[in-house]
């Protein structure tokens, strides 16, 4: 426990022109992802340009309230989204996949990451990469979120300067085989629930009183279409993407209040490392999953979680569904040939 403490804390690097604790403001970041600042125009401004306007917006072939309008140095992108330079994301399974994206995605938004999963040294070589953008911090922390008390430990043990995470990302997550409920491996329906649920209870559960406390904080849970649908041979999977999306909305009505958000960003499917781990390694079983049509990208994911984190206080993402254009449905999936 204590080497897994002392990873998380020796790793951690200072900014580069700014020492850790100094106010956000200070640090020097990466490019940022999303153009800031914005203007938003006043009603009264509407007004005076609304004919001008209109007429623009005739010629486009939109309608756009007014009151709703957005001026940005970048016309359509970042529009009414939140800075997050300086913020501290803890993002689980990040060694992979969507956790892996979620940690570029975040970095190139300037925030401080704290990334943990069980294979140390992918995490240290990400991290590695990750800092040789100007002011980029990391911390990272070999951790498995099945054990409850090295998840309590990991957490509790954080060194101040990283102890009040404004994001945490449950991203950690698998899926065991696809056999029908009769023919299935009972060891592979414990790993499932142990990581999709309870894995993430702990980590969550570990998290969010400080973010509570601080009366600000957002939870991105990585449910699935899993979550929503199911499949043959996906029940104990299907089982446990439902119970997330449950506790998804059940915590949205505990943090009622408290200025703490949560949100689900639920795909379909991803080409990550995901089918060869449910196929216990099957190289060419999980080659076949994603044959004749273009899956999401982990990027694409990321991308969600970050328009998630991104939205203003006011506003939360409960639910996204991002799906592949291919695969409208779980089981309705369109190949190639
Ligand atoms: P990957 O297999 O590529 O990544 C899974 C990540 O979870 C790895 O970083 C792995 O790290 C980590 N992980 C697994 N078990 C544990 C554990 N016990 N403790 C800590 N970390 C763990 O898959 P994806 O990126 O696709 O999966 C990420 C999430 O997205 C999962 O929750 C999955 O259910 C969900 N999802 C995936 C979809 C897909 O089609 N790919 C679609 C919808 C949802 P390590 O092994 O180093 O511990
Ligand atoms: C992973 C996607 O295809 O198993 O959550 O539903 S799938």
């Amino acid at each position: 426990m204590s080497a897994l403490l002392s990873t998380m804390s020796s790793v951690a690097r200072p900014v580069s022109g700014g020492a850790q604790g100094e106010p956000r403001s200070s640090l020097r970041l990466l490019p940022r992802a999303l153009p800031l600042p914005l203007t938003l125009t006043s009603d009264a401004d509407a007004d005076a340009d609304s004919d001008a306007d209109s007429d623009a917006d005739a010629d486009a072939g939109f309608s756009v309230p007014r009151t709703m309008a957005v001026e940005s140095d970048d016309p359509g992108r970042g529009q009414m989204t939140v800075d997050l330079t300086g913020r501290t994301v803890l993002v689980t399974g990040a060694t992979s996949g969507i956790g892996a994206a979620c940690a570029e995605a975040f970095a190139g938004a300037g925030c401080r990451l704290l990334l943990a999963a069980r294979r140390l040294e992918r995490l240290e070589a990400m991290a590695v990469r990750l800092r040789e953008e100007p002011g980029v911090e990391v911390a990272t922390a070999s951790l498995d979120v099945r054990d409850r008390r090295s998840v309590e430990a990991c957490v509790g043990g954080l060194a101040p300067a990283w102890s009040a995470i404004d994001i945490l990302v449950n991203n950690a997550g698998l899926a065991r085989g696809l056999a029908p409920l009769h023919e299935g491996e009972t060891d592979d329906w414990e790993e499932m629930i142990d990581t999709n649920l309870k894995g993430l209870l702990w980590v969550t559960r570990a998290v969010l009183g400080g973010m509570v406390e601080r009366g600000s904080g957002h939870v991105v849970n990585i449910g699935s279409i899993a979550g929503h649908e199911t499949y043959p041979g996906g029940n104990v999977y299907c089982a446990t993407k439902h119970a997330v999306a449950a506790l998804n909305r059940c915590l949205g009505i505990d943090l009622l209040g408290t200025g703490v958000r949560v949100s689900s960003v639920d795909p379909g499917m991803v080409e990550t490392e995901f089918s060869l781990v449910r196929f216990h390694g099957d190289e060419e079983r999980a080659r076949a999953v994603y044959r004749g049509l273009e899956p999401l990208s982990a990027g694409d994911v990321a991308e969600a979680v970050l328009f998630c984190a991104t939205r203003p206080p006011h506003a939360n993402v409960r639910e996204l569904i991002l799906m592949p254009t291919a695969q409208p449905a779980a089981i309705h999936i369109h190949r190639r040939g």
